[in-house]
């Protein structure tokens, strides 16, 4: 099995804008164990968990935004959208003694699927400096 550093390197080098796995989930066309669901957003358990909670939130519609380096003023609504519903989601999670935000980005951030998500990670003791 790849190496999330090879997963990432690989991932990096498709088209920039081209349709990811996560287009699939949005469309229904593969099954995902969504906690979330409105107009804009959605948020599913990650597939390789790396906490006891671990979910992706996503825009439906990604406009560019492969990742937070592509981030132009017009995706401010969208960004804080996904803040704003991870919180929302931590609350339904019941994570109420504290949780964790990640965005990776690009090949040396670890991103392997370039469709802008927000890593929430909960349900135990966080470590800091994270790896
Ligand atoms: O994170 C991308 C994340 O997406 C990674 O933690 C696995 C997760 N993933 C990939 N495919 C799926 C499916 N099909 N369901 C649920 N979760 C999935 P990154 O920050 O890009 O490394």
């Amino acid at each position: 099995m790849a190496s999330e550093k090879e997963a990432a390197l690989a991932a990096a080098s498709a088209p920039a804008d081209s349709p990811t796995i996560f287009d699939k989930i949005i469309n229904k066309e593969i099954p995902a164990n969504i906690v979330f669901e409105d107009e804009q957003v959605l948020a599913f358990r990650d597939i390789n968990p790396q906490a006891p909670t671990h979910i992706i939130i996503i825009p439906k519609v990604k406009d560019g935004l492969t990742g937070l380096s592509q981030a132009e003023e017009r995706h401010y609504e969208i960004l804080g959208r996904l803040l704003h519903t991870a919180k929302l989601v931590a609350k339904q999670e019941g994570l109420d003694d504290g949780f964790r935000i990640v965005i990776n980005d690009g090949p040396k951030g670890c991103q392997s699927v370039y469709h802008i998500h927000v890593h929430l990670l909960g349900g135990r003791q966080m470590n800091w400096p994270a790896g």
